[in-house]
């Protein structure tokens, strides 16, 4: 709790040899620190969690509302799976900062408001559906609610560059993994002689890398220029009412071993954009997550 106007001093507190105290008059003291120590915290988690999460459970691509809602969902659900979320901006939330037109308030068409009451964000009921006053209050809790939660790991600033398919003996091949690097990396692959990257490997993978655009559909084109689908139906145009159903109901495993979601899913399947609306991006979410639990039960 930070101090008040009344008290604006905290008492002593001893780390090690140290005294540390937190004085807004003038004597502020922190504990000491050397650089290494700072260095050290870091690297030793990120590469542990790099090397831990080597092998994951379900790895989904993409931290964007149907990334993060499908992260949520399925980790609550299922505590004993390793999550891990890639994500190649260095912010994640993808598209859901902000609503449409670079507005702020979100718009959320019911049933998807029961999430927000879930995950404890305030809306104003209009009816047939919510509005959250700032987009950004809904992507912040989601973010702190996912990022608390102890089975799932975050990395960011970190691209899918491929996916990992494997044929078993019968010639069937399904998707089993992701290829990443750093996306600083990934975006100097024009400029640098060859930068090889790292794997992950999952039983389940979640693609939720949005419409095409400058990263967009990452999966789905992928899925055509490998030949495990023949073309992509591309997104149509909007319409709220057909789209967010379609898309929900859609979210699906398009291929053995990759679950589809969000608006990813619209390029795969040729289905309309919605455009500010996000409950479809919710409800694909936990679809997604469904769907992996299956898969991993089967
Ligand atoms: O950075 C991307 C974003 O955060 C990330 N991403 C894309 N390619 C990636 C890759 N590796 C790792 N190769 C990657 N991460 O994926 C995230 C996608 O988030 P998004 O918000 O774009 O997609 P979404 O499907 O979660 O939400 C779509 C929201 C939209 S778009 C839309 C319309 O255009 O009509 N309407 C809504 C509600």
């Amino acid at each position: 709790m930070s101090l008040t106007m009344e008290e604006p001093t905290r008492t002593f507190q001893v780390v090690g040899k140290h005294d540390v105290q937190e004085d807004y008059k003038g004597s502020y003291r922190f504990a000491p620190i050397e650089e290494a120590q700072v260095s050290r915290a870091m690297i030793k988690r990120y590469f542990n969690t790099m090397y831990e999460r080597a092998i994951s459970d379900v790895v989904i691509i993409g931290a964007g509302s149907a990334g993060l809602s499908c992260a949520y969902s399925l980790a609550t659900q299922r505590p004993d799976l390793k999550i891990t979320i890639i994500e190649a901006n260095v912010a994640p939330g993808g598209g859901a900062w902000l609503g449409g037109q670079l507005m702020t308030a979100m718009v959320i068409r019911k049933p998807a408001d029961n999430f927000l009451r879930e995950i404890g964000v305030p809306y104003e009921d209009e009816g047939s559906f919510v509005v959250v006053k700032h987009a950004a209050l809904f992507t912040s809790t989601l973010l702190s609610r996912v990022l608390a939660l102890p089975n799932v790991v975050l990395m960011n600033a970190t691209s899918v560059e491929d996916l990992i398919v494997q044929t078993d003996f019968e010639n069937r091949q399904r998707v089993s993994g992701v290829v990443t690097n750093w996306t600083l990396v990934a975006l100097n692959h024009d400029t640098q002689s060859c930068m090889d990257p790292c794997t992950i490997t999952a039983p389940v993978i979640v693609t939720t890398t949005g419409h095409d655009g400058p990263s967009g559909a990452f999966a789905a084109k992928r899925l055509v220029s490998m030949g495990l689908i023949k073309e992509l139906g591309n997104m149509r145009g909007l319409d709220m009412n057909r789209s967010e159903p379609a898309i929900v109901n859609g979210t699906r495993e398009v291929t053995p071993g990759l679950v589809m979601a969000g608006m990813e899913l619209a390029e795969h399947d040729g289905s309309n954009r919605m455009g500010p609306t996000f409950g479809g991006m919710i409800g694909s979410g936990i679809k997604a997550a469904h769907e992996a639990i299956r898969m991993l039960d089967a």
